[in-house]
């Protein structure tokens, strides 16, 4: 047919390089943008097909790499409700990814076939990327993907430089637009008023509290921190942002250069160069803004990290607090979503609120379906990636419980605000730091005083590399090994000779090696429990 051939010439173009395997894993493609050009150009088709699958509802791709050195790339799809590709789907990307040249044509009218996708259907793809000097050249390649499967009726919407929550958001923007249940206005402009307007609603009126330090890891978070900040400015709002961290000059190494939301957190350290004065209040952002970390010097000058376990924590008490005031604790159930990289005085924690927990393993499509099942569903990872679901029965709960004092009636519209600030999505940068700012300002609190809800386990996180990580399997959300069959037993022979001691050992899902974590009462123990885990055997 016109269209295998038109994709068979253009699949030419963009030829794989030889002897690479590509894996749509946890974050979707992601490796050395060098060896990318193939894969976009593929990604490009596939989202094509999903969208004309669905009935030409807008699907979205978006190009980074995340926290990841500036060299890499990646790209990710986005589903029309604007969460992840459906899980099932994952498969035939990688498929499609990987098949030869040779035959790529014909096996994509094949998969057209096997999933009963009508190629002269309309489809609609929305696309943006981060601020990668590989991004330009890599978007064009998907386009040529894209159009290889053009019908006259496939569209396509570039929004060129964007944050992936803004992506995610815009996807579900345009294709709720019309309908019951709209999202927002499908612009960015719609994106920061959302959040900003919601913003405003919880803290008007308030005292102002110190200005927040941004480190925008160099990143699209950058514009989009200072455009936050304008319009904070323009609504005076009790809040300032100051960036750091925002030099977004491609091709100078800058992005998550020492600095960001990774830099912090998996070395417990400051970006480098910066020196905040004790208390000051900070915030760390990754390179696509879906991740941010807190944290501050102490008094005594300790570094100390308020990481997504210290801000699910702050976010759960809170909203634990409106459902009551509310009058709604008897019909809405509240939960905290979390991953066995939690830290355990924070499960403690959570778990002395009443709030239930439930892990799940790594990765962020885990961690959002579980929190949908909540009425408030508060989900993070660790590393600052997590958001707060709202359930359509619990919005439609708390716009239609008429209130009987003012209390409740305050309680009730901070819960409407809050659910808009929250990005709905997928974990968001700038929706999550207004939401923590939210709570600081109404407690006025400063960092020390939110670090204070409970104090840490020290913990150890170590890269091992193995010869073949694919030999280690888990189960219970990752806690626990079941191949290679016995080490669970060794490991857990460790852990029980320390009080409070937690270890566990998990293939990682982005790299090729195993993660090993442990944590214990003091610092000594946990670098001491991490090591013996790591000689187990691995
Ligand atoms: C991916 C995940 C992140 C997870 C990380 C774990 C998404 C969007 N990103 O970056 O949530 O923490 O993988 O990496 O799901 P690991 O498997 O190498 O430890
Ligand atoms: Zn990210």
């Amino acid at each position: 047919s016109l269209i295998t051939e038109n994709i068979s010439k253009l699949a030419h173009q963009h030829p794989p390089p030889a002897n690479h395997i590509y894996a749509y894993g946890t974050a979707g493609f992601r490796t050395k943008a060098t060896v990318l050009d193939a894969v976009l150009f593929r990604v490009g088709i596939i989202a094509v097909f999903r969208s004309q699958k669905l009935d030409g509802k807008a699907v979205g791709v978006m190009v980074t790499a995340s926290h990841n050195p500036e060299s890499d790339n990646g790209v990710k799809l986005v589903d029309p409700h604007g969460d992840m590709l459906d899980p099932s789907w994952e498969a035939y990307a990688t498929a499609l990814a990987n098949t030869p040249l040779d035959s790529f044509a014909s096996y994509c009218t094949q998969l057209a076939n096997t999933l009963k996708i009508d190629l002269s259907k309309k489809a609609n793809i929305i696309i943006a990327r981060d601020t990668r000097p590989s991004g330009d050249s890599l978007l064009a390649s998907l386009k040529d993907g894209i159009h290889a499967v053009n019908n006259g009726s496939v569209q396509v919407e570039d929004y060129g430089l964007a944050t992936t929550p803004a992506l995610h958001y815009l996807v579900r923007a345009t294709n709720s637009k019309g309908t019951n249940d709209e999202y927002g206005e499908p612009t960015i402009n719609g994106y920061m008023d959302k959040m900003v307007n919601a913003f405003n609603g919880l803290v008007q009126g308030k005292p102002s509290i110190a200005p927040l330090k941004v480190d925008c890891a160099n990143g699209i978070g950058a514009p989009y921190i200072h455009d936050l900040n304008s319009r904070l400015n323009r609504v005076d709002a009790p809040l300032t942002l100051e960036p750091v961290f925002d030099d977004t000059t491609a091709g100078i190494g800058k992005l998550n250069n020492g600095c960001g939301a990774d830099h912090v957190k998996s070395k417990q350290q400051l970006p480098v160069g910066f020196s905040p004065t004790p208390n000051q209040r900070c915030a760390s952002l990754d390179g696509d803004a879906d991740r941010i970390v807190y944290y501050y010097n102490d008094q005594r000058g300790n570094f100390k990290l308020l990481d997504g376990d210290k801000i699910a924590s702050l976010l759960s008490v809170f909203i634990i607090d409106l459902v009551d005031k509310a009058g709604l604790s008897d019909t809405a159930n509240v939960g905290v979503v979390q991953t066995a990289y939690a830290n355990g005085c924070s499960s403690k924690f959570i778990n002395a609120q009443q709030v239930p927990i439930k892990c799940v393993p790594t990765g962020v499509k885990h961690l959002h379906h579980a929190a949908q099942q909540y009425s408030v569903g508060v989900y993070f990872e660790a590393n600052g990636h997590g958001t707060v679901l709202f359930s359509d029965e619990f919005i439609n709960l708390i716009k239609n419980t008429v209130p009987v004092m003012p209390a409740q009636q305050t309680a009730l519209q901070q819960l409407i605000a809050l659910s808009e600030v929250a990005n709905q999505t997928v974990g968001d940068a700038l929706s999550d730091l207004l939401l923590v700012e939210a709570i600081l300002i109404q407690k006025q609190w400063g960092p020390a005083e939110w670090d204070g809800l409970y104090e840490d386990f020290p913990n150890r996180l170590v890269k091992v590399t193995v010869p073949d990580r694919t030999a280690f399997t888990t189960t219970d959300a990752e806690r626990k090994l079941v191949t290679p069959a016995d080490l669970q037993k060794e490991i857990d022979g460790h852990v029980s000779k320390y009080q409070d001691g937690r270890s566990f050992v998990r293939p990682s899902g982005t790299e090729d090696c195993v993660r090993v974590y442990a944590e214990a009462q003091t610092r000594g123990q946990a670098d001491e429990l991490a090591f013996k885990s790591t000689i187990v055997r691995l």
